[in-house]
C-alpha cells in the first residue's frame, strides 16, 4: 500500500527542509511506499529554493506551485489531485506533527480503517505549547462539532488525518478554501458512512515563522461549512430513512 503525505508551506523556510526530511527519514526507517506532495504557495522566502533542493535529492519529493490566491484550503485540494498513493496523510510544514504518528496512523489504515483522526485531547496523547485562547476555542468548537454530528471524536478541527483515496474521492466537490477544510474532509467522510478511528497524537506549538491562521476571519467560514455539511448529514438520513418508511407503510 502506497501512502501519499501532502505538506502545505506557506513562507515556511526556517521549519520546511527539517519537516520534510524527518519524514522522509520516517518512512525510510519503517519501509513504507511513499510520495510527499509539497504544496507551496507562492512563498516569497526560501521555501521554493528548499523544496527544489529537497525534490532534487529524493525522487519521491513531488513539489506543486500555487499562484495565488493562496489558501490552506486550496492547496490541500491540490495536492490531493495530485496523490497517486492508496493513502493519503495531511501534515503540516511547521514541525507541529509527529512524523512517528504518521507512522502509527498509516498502520491503522492497513488495518481497515477508511480514516485515521490524530486526537491531540485523548490519553497517549502530548501537547507542546499550544496557544492558550486558541486552546479555548479549539475545544468549544470541537464540542460542539461532537454534539451535532453525535461522534466521539473530539479534535476534528485538527488538519492532520489519514484517509484512504476513495475516501477523498467520495467527499467531492470539496469547496473550502481556507482552513474550514480541516473540517469539511473529516465530516464529510463520517456522512458519507466510511469508517474512522481516533489516536493520540503529538502536537507542538510552533518554534519559527508565523501562524497564518486567522481565528477571527475563519470562525465564520468554519462554522459555515460544519452546517452546510450538516445539513447534508439531515438530507442524507432523511433519503435512507425515506423508503423504509414507505415499506412499512406498504
Ligand atoms: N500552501 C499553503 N500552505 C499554507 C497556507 N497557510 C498555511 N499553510 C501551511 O499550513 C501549515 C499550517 O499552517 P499554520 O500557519 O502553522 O497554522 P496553525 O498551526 O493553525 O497556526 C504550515 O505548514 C503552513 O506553512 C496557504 O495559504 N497555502
Ligand atoms: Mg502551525
Amino acid at each position: 500500500m502506497k501512502l501519499s503525505i501532502v505538506v502545505p508551506a506557506h513562507n515556511e523556510e526556517e521549519n520546511i527542509g527539517q519537516a520534510i526530511s524527518e519524514i522522509i527519514a520516517e518512512m525510510t526507517r519503517e519501509k513504507i511506499d511513499y510520495e510527499i506532495i509539497a504544496v507551496d504557495d507562492n512563498s516569497v522566502d526560501s521555501t521554493p529554493a528548499v523544496l527544489a533542493e529537497m525534490s532534487a535529492k529524493c525522487p519521491n519529493v513531488k513539489i506543486v506551485r500555487r499562484n495565488p490566491p493562496k489558501g490552506f484550503g486550496s492547496a490541500i485540494r491540490e495536492g490531493l489531485a495530485h496523490i497517486n498513493g492508496d493513502a493519503v496523510a495531511i501534515v503540516m510544514g511547521d514541525l507541529s506533527d509527529d512524523p512517528a504518528d504518521v507512522v502509527r496512523c498509516f498502520r491503522k489504515i492497513e488495518e481497515g480503517y477508511d480514516c485515521v483522526f490524530g486526537s491531540r485531547f485523548i490519553k497517549g496523547s502530548k501537547v507542546r505549547d499550544y496557544p492558550l485562547v486558541k486552546l479555548l476555542i479549539n475545544r468549544l468548537a470541537n464540542v460542539f462539532i461532537k454534539v451535532l454530528f453525535l461522534i466521539k471524536a473530539n479534535d476534528i478541527t485538527n488538519a492532520f488525518k489519514l484517509y484512504k483515496r476513495e475516501v477523498i474521492n467520495a467527499v467531492q466537490p470539496l469547496q473550502s478554501q481556507y482552513f474550514n477544510i480541516t473540517v469539511e474532509i473529516p465530516l464529510k467522510a463520517i456522512v458519507r458512512g466510511f469508517t474512522y478511528v481516533q489516536i493520540p497524537i503529538n502536537w507542538y506549538g510552533r518554534k519559527s515563522g508565523v501562524s497564518k491562521l486567522g481565528i477571527k476571519e475563519m470562525g465564520r467560514k468554519y462554522l459555515f461549512t460544519v452546517l452546510h455539511v450538516w445539513l447534508e448529514k439531515i438530507l442524507l438520513t432523511d433519503e435512507i430513512n425515506k423508503p423504509a418508511r414507505k415499506r412499512r407503510v406498504a
